[in-house]
């Protein structure tokens, strides 16, 4: 990774200790519905077991990511027109001790032209493993509305199962480092859920409720799930967006792949009715994801972007 004049944010990091009690969803067990909303509810993060992404992409995507992100700097630096990023993370002088490929919803239209510098199947692999994470994050939401008791059952999942959603992809490389560095700082993403993939690798670490920081223990074969902003609202609350960070590892590099479901651009994001008890007011006015992405996207990373929907 290149060394940039820019210095990489360093501030003071009081973590706790190991969150060993993430909660474990397996979906192969008929009430994963219930502990995926005490999940949401408590925590805003979970973990999956037992779902059915194919390990063997998962890893052939992860090590062809990670033999690009070994190439010379200088050849990395012509895939920016394809995502490519360092350091710099948003539009507000953010920066991060990461590098990462970032991909919006049309991968068709740059997988043209790239082939000198990423593997001739890697765009092929990047459209499998992102249909494949889809479907998981819409079994995720499906069982999600199942454990709330609101119909119809697609209330949640269609938002980001629809042609016209919006998600993003994001392959991040963290190089090792012989401090701790930050390497993606606090925030919470603004999407309904993510699914995060990492190597064996720790780095990823929590708020809890009371604030204190926690160390995500890492597990290569298991997805990660979490509670994204608009899904903080569409449930007035009761699910908590997560705060998470990344702070880098001495030992060992860290890769990691998200997909950020997201909703049709046009959709109204507000709490659903089916889901308010009789008097309950809504916390939130109701927004377009344009809105908030429009908003979202002109922030500092650690800006609590919630609060400009909260209803005073
Ligand atoms: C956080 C979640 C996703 O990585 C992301 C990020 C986006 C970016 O990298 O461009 C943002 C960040 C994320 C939220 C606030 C803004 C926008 C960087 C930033 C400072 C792709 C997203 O959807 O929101």
């Amino acid at each position: 990774m290149v060394v940039s004049s820019q210095p990489v944010e360093h501030i003071k990091l009081p973590t706790t200790g190991n969150f060993a009690q993430i909660p474990v969803v397996d979906l192969s067990n008929p009430s994963a519905k219930t502990h995926i909303v005490n999940a949401c509810q408590e925590f805003g993060i979970f973990k999956v077991i037992n779902h059915e992404v194919p390990m063997e992409m998962v890893t052939t995507l992860e090590s062809q990511a990670l033999s690009f992100f070994n190439l010379p700097q200088c050849h990395k630096n012509k895939a920016a027109p394809f995502g490519y990023g360092n350091k710099n993370i948003g539009q507000r002088g953010d920066t991060g001790w990461v590098e990462y490929l970032l991909l919006g919803t049309n991968t068709e239209l740059i997988s043209q032209n790239s082939f000198n510098i990423f593997p001739p199947d890697f765009w092929l692999l990047v459209r499998k493993y992102r249909a494949a994470v889809k479907e998981l994050a819409c079994e995720v939401l499906e069982r999600m509305a199942d454990g709330l008791n609101i119909e119809p059952k697609s209330v949640l999942s269609r938002l980001v199962s629809a042609e016209k959603s919006d998600s993003y992809f994001r392959i991040n490389h963290y190089p090792v480092s012989d401090k701790n560095e930050l390497g993606f700082g606090e925030h919470t993403d603004p999407q309904i859920i993510s699914v995060i993939r990492s190597n064996n690798s720790s780095g990823l670490e929590i708020a809890l409720k009371d604030g204190t920081w926690v160390q995500v223990p890492p597990d290569p074969n298991s997805f990660f799930i979490t509670v994204d902003d608009c899904l903080q609202v569409m449930t007035n609350g009761r699910f908590r967006s997560v705060k998470h960070r990344v702070i880098t590892e001495s030992l060992k590099e860290r890769i990691s792949m998200i997909h950020f479901g997201g909703p049709p651009s046009t959709e109204k994001i507000a709490p659903l009715t089916s889901l308010m008890e009789e008097g309950e007011e809504s916390l939130y006015r109701e927004f377009t994801w344009d809105d908030y992405k429009k908003a979202a996207f002109n922030t500092k990373l650690a800006c609590n972007r919630i609060s400009f929907f909260e209803k005073c």
